[in-house]
């Protein structure tokens, strides 16, 4: 398993941090290549809860370097914060990599998501607030500042000038908000300039000679498919390149040294935000799920929106991705239902669609075409191997494999770095 990326097949929080994690003790480093602190990440270790936003999750795994891609948004001040909350509960930080063309996440897009969301009212995305979609906006216009620039503070300024001069336009004259000063923004980040400086590196040259040297290689994805930029439910979507090529394009690696792609999918769906997700449930099993799944976001706060399990979403997921395998998560938290349904198709006024429509306004009326499987009453979180489970949940496991067309081959019983059966 010499370069393997770990994604998320729905939209967020279908447990990536612990699959990470998990693999994490066998690999040397894990890349993180795309969004910044909007990620939210639990990992539980011997009953410690661990939540990373910047950093990623095989930071915890001893042995492991940690790296930032270029593909990633910094916010500096969250940077340093988590890195010295996790380090005051005894974890080594000091191998963490950040590369030099990773853009940073400077206070006036925090201030600018906010605002915009504020301002677009009904028709907001619900982002997480942290600046992500700004930053990045910058980027693509070509307005970003770098890591690398803050190591020359001629360069800063004029970049910061660059960056500030149409947003105060809009922040005061759209906003009517006080304009925000090259001054104030250039010592907020030079201050951790020179902390910073000993952590950037050439994370592509550092990323391809490991693999040169026969070294593993984890990417790990924020967010998920269906918030990708590209391949998720636009506009509600994040502002980057959660998908798997975005491994390549947010680390610098070649997509000819990518191994296995593998997809973690929760055995119901959740979302959090704005958007549309047709398997959304509105009722009190909606709650159930919420309550027995806890599914609040883990930077936000918010209550995830809970609905059945998509296998429209799963097919989608394992075609755009190119997935080899699955990691389904928390089977546990169905057990107790006489019937399971599963959207295995979508009606689009009275068309049956079996594969994702192409046309969002499609998307948005569609109904989901179920299909009962029978459920399980047994607690199968003390199950380590798959005949353990009881048939039902084993028949449940077999049926979304056989519908995503895309092996499981590991299932979650439980938020435990051991609550896992591996099948392959
Ligand atoms: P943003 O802030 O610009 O990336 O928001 C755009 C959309 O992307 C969604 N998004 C997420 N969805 C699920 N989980 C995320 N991380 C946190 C978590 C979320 C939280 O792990 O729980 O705590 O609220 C995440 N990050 C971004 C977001 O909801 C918007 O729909
Ligand atoms: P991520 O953003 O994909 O890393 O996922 P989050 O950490 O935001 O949300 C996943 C939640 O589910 C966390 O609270 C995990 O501890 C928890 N979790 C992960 N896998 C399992 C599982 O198999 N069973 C249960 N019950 N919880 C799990
Ligand atoms: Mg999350």
């Amino acid at each position: 398993m010499p370069a393997v990326v770990v994604l998320g097949a729905q939209w967020g929080d279908e447990g990536k941090g612990k699959a990470t994690d998990q693999l994490g003790s066998r690999v040397d480093y894990v890349v993180k290549f795309n969004g910044g602190n909007n990620a939210g990440h639990t990992v539980v270790i011997d009953g410690e809860k661990y939540a990373l936003h910047l950093l990623p999750s095989g930071i915890l795994s001893p042995g492991v370097t940690p790296v930032i891609g270029n593909g990633v948004v910094v916010d500096l001040a969250v940077l340093f914060a988590e890195l010295d909350a996790i380090s005051a509960r005894g974890v080594d930080t000091s191998r963490l990599l950040v590369s030099s063309a990773a853009h940073i996440i400077a206070p006036y897009h925090q201030t600018i998501d906010k605002v915009t969301e504020r301002f677009l009212g009904k028709r907001k995305i619900g982002t997480t607030g942290r600046g992500i979609g700004p930053a990045y906006a910058d980027k693509i216009n070509r307005l970003g500042i770098r890591v690398q620039d803050l190591f020359d503070e001629h360069i800063l300024a004029q970049k910061i000038e660059g960056s500030l001069d149409q947003k105060n336009h809009l922040l005061v004259k759209v906003y009517n908000r006080r304009a925000i000063t090259v001054e104030e923004t250039l010592e907020h980040l030079l201050s951790y300039a020179e902390r910073l400086r000993p952590m950037v590196a050439d994370t592509p040259l550092v990323l391809n000679s490991a693999l040169d040297q026969g070294r593993t290689v984890l990417f790990e994805a924020g967010q998920a498919t269906m918030l990708d930029v590209d391949h998720g439910t636009y506009p509600f979507v994040t502002s980057s390149s959660a998908t798997a090529g975005g491994a390549c394009t947010g680390s610098g690696v070649g997509p000819t040294r990518i191994d296995r792609v593998v997809g973690v999918i929760k055995a119901y769906t959740t979302r959090v935000g704005e958007g549309p997700f047709p398997t959304e449930l509105h009722d009190d099993t909606g709650e159930w799920l919420r309550k027995t799944g806890g599914e609040y976001g883990v930077t936000t706060g918010r209550p995830r929106r809970c609905g059945w399990y998509d296998a429209v979403i799963a097919r989608y997921s394992s075609r755009v991705n190119g997935l080899t395998d699955l990691v389904l998560t928390k089977l546990d938290v169905l057990t107790g239902l006489d019937k399971v349904p599963v959207c295995v198709a979508y009606d689009v006024d009275g068309v049956r669609h079996d594969e994702m429509p192409a046309d969002q306004s499609a998307f948005h009326h569609a109904t989901p075409v179920y299909e009962e499987l029978d459920g399980w009453w047994e607690d199968i979180s003390h199950c380590r191997t798959f005949e353990e489970l009881p048939v039902n949940a084993q028949r449940y496991v077999l049926a979304l494999e056989e519908m995503s067309g895309t092996r499981v081959s590991a299932i979650g019983v439980g938020p435990g770095r051991d609550a896992t059966i591996v099948r392959h």
